[in-house]
């Protein structure tokens, strides 16, 4: 919990409207393994993380409702009664977009503040989307007493992300987000919605983020393109989602498909083996076989799936050259954004110098190195 943040925000929303907030804490999310799978029904292994969205909120006593972000130095103002998206892109559909979800569910909200800040980078596919719709739905089921469960509101928020952010998300971000559970990661059947956490205990390796710090443009719709792509695969073999799917069935349809969508598709197969796979792992405290199974995700969504990109994959080889990185792939919807790291304990600063020089002589642009711990999802702070 990051204490100058909750004060920052509490201070704001006190001098803007003159009255007391509730106060939020919203975690973004990790993902050990388990990518691009949310969607095709599978299984994920995320965990929420210390680092999120904090939100002040309450009524209003005026016509219209107001929402700051902080970190943008921006304004939103709006009328309940014409809620619409703005421009793509807009951080302001966020807002917007959960309270024209909750107003479809027929709950009643009336007019609120909002003041929110973060201490995600934008961009890091840590899923500050994710924290902020769900401190958004939090904050307002709450203020409103609407009754929503924890499984309504992260719908709510993936509804939200898909009708006015327009990325077709599958529901990983939202569920770790909101069902986060402290120093445990959570194996996700992403087909039920239910999760079994894992107490995490990476034995001598520490977990290392390393940001690229670029989000390279066109990767919404990229990630729409292979959501499509799944499901018109999944359609041909008759089954709801690929997660039915074997290898075997696929092959059966190879001359149907073009070669780049069998590709996709015998990834999603693959990496859902490997998230349960991964689990097998942690269970058996096999920390060996888990960095494997990092490394060979990393592979098919670089090879196979085609969502990395030049500074994502010099990261990886990167670790791959050393012998004190055990695991490391790409993480999130990819095009950018950090990269997730078993590194042994006592070579995390070592490992750091290695990469950071040859990283900015590369690209003209440093890397950013984040340790993370693993936390509680969504909730209220006072
Ligand atoms: C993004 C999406 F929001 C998730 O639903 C998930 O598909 C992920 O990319 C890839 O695993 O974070």
């Amino acid at each position: 919990m990051d204490k100058q943040l909750v004060s920052d925000v509490k201070k704001i929303y006190i001098k803007k409207f003159g009255e007391d907030p509730f106060l939020i804490f919203s975690p973004g999310r990790i993902n050990i393994i388990g990518e691009h799978t949310d969607y095709n029904d599978g299984f994920v292994f995320p965990g929420a993380v210390n680092k999120g969205i904090y939100a002040a909120i309450q009524k209003a006593n005026t016509n219209k409702c107001t929402a700051f972000a902080l970190d943008k130095n921006d304004k939103l103002e709006f009328n309940l009664n014409a809620v619409k998206p703005m421009k793509e892109g807009s951080w302001q559909n966020y807002v917007l977009g959960i309270v024209a979800e909750i107003q479809k569910t027929n709950k009643i909200i009336g007019n609120f503040n909002i003041v929110f800040k973060g201490d995600i980078p934008g961009g890091a596919g840590m899923s500050s989307s994710a924290a902020l719709e769900n401190s958004i739905v939090f904050g307002l089921n709450k203020i409103f007493d609407l009754n929503l469960t924890k499984e309504e509101m992260i719908l709510i928020s993936q509804k939200a992300e898909h009708n006015y952010v327009g990325v077709n998300c599958g529901i990983m971000d939202q569920y770790a987000s909101m069902f986060g559970v402290k120093n445990h990661a959570l194996l996700l059947d992403c087909r039920s919605i239910k999760a079994k956490p894992f107490k995490i205990d990476f034995k001598e390796y520490d977990l290392v983020l390393i940001n690229t710090n670029v989000k390279h443009s066109l990767s919404d719709s990229a990630y729409n393109d292979r959501r499509s792509a799944c499901e018109n695969i999944a359609k041909r073999l008759k089954i709801s989602a690929l997660r039915d799917a074997n290898e075997s069935d696929l092959k059966a349809i190879k001359n149907l498909v073009t070669p780049e969508n069998y590709n996709k598709a015998l990834f999603v197969i693959q990496e859902n083996q490997r998230a349960i796979k991964a689990s097998k792992a942690m269970l058996d405290n096999d920390i060996k076989t888990l960095g494997k199974l990092i490394y060979s995700s990393h592979n098919g969504l670089s090879k196979q799936y085609k969502v990395s990109c030049d500074e994502l994959d010099f990261l990886v080889d990167k670790a791959r050259s050393t012998k004190y990185v055990i695991g490391a792939r790409m993480m999130g919807g990819g095009f950018g954004g950090c990269t997730i790291n078993l590194i042994h304990k006592h070579s995390v600063d070592a490992f750091k110098n290695f990469v950071e020089t040859d990283y900015k002589n590369t690209f003209g642009k440093a890397c950013s190195f984040y340790s993370v711990t693993l936390s509680n999802g969504t909730h209220l702070i006072n």
